[in-house]
């Protein structure tokens, strides 16, 4: 029995903290580099205790096997501009030493019925406790911004239905789904010129570099030299 949730998910809080860290760090390493960063944005959250409870009972998890059969205690997104990023962000995850990836599912190409679009990679994460280490699971979720603003959407809409979908409703968000997709795959098209003029764009607003030799003046006695 889970007597103390807080105690309970102070693992989880610290390997989402920890892993947004390193994610956004991947990014600025891009930005230093003038490179196009596949990583947009990343968000992270601990599931609300609420929410954990309803899905042990959704999935059938028995309380002394949460911590192997829920997945997505502590789940991290990271957003990407082009579909082709994604795949880019999961090569980079599959080389890293900090991690160990258990489980990869492939939504972007085999969408859900609901039109449901996102790669999921499940880790095993080791995090330093004062009592040593311990490994958790986590949920590392990789779309892009189409993807996202139709999941968030769905996703509140979920909430106001209780699930239960009426006909048109569902209907309208399956073609927005594909909406979707199709404005990923516009932008796919077109990606060489929109990451050639974001370089222009990100160069054009570096700051002036900074003087090091301070200006000298007019009656500078210097320039008698
Ligand atoms: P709700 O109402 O359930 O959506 P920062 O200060 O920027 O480091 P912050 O503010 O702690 O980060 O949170 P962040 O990283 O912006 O993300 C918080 C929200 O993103 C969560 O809201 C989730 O909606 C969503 N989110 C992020 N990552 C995941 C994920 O992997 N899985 C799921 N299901 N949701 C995610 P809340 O707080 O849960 O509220
Ligand atoms: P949250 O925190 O509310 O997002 P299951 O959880 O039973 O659906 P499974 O096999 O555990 O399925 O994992 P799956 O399907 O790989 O991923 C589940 C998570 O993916 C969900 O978490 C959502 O975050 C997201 N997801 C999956 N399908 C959909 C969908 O149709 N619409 C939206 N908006 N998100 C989806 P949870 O458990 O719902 O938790």
């Amino acid at each position: 029995m889970v007597e103390d949730w807080q105690h309970f998910l102070l693992p989880y809080q610290q390997a989402v903290n920890e892993l947004k860290v390193k994610l956004r760090g991947m990014r600025k390493q891009f930005e230093d580099q003038a490179q196009h960063s596949p990583i947009e944005f990343v968000t992270g959250r601990v599931k609300p205790v609420d929410s954990i409870k309803e899905k042990m009972v959704r999935r059938h998890v028995q309380e002394d096997r949460l911590e192997q059969d829920m997945q997505d205690i502590a789940g991290v997104r990271i957003m990407c501009q082009f579909v082709e990023d994604i795949y880019v962000v999961v090569d980079l995850l599959r080389e890293r030493g900090d991690m160990t990836i258990l489980e990869e599912r492939d939504y972007v190409t085999n969408v859900k019925p609901s039109g449901y679009r996102s790669y999921h990679i499940v880790i095993e994460y080791p995090v330093q406790l004062t009592t040593g280490e311990k490994k958790i699971l986590a949920e590392i979720q990789i779309r892009t911004l189409a993807m996202n603003f139709w999941a968030t959407i769905e996703h509140s809409l979920n909430y106001k239905y209780g699930g239960t979908f009426p006909d048109d409703v569902k209907d309208r968000l399956q073609r927005a789904a594909t909406a979707a997709f199709k404005l990923d795959q516009e932008m796919s098209e077109i990606r060489e010129e929109i990451q050639e003029a974001q370089t222009i764009f990100s160069y054009n607003r570096q700051p002036a570099p900074k003087l090091t030799e301070p200006k000298q003046e007019e009656n500078d006695e210097s320039r008698d030299l």
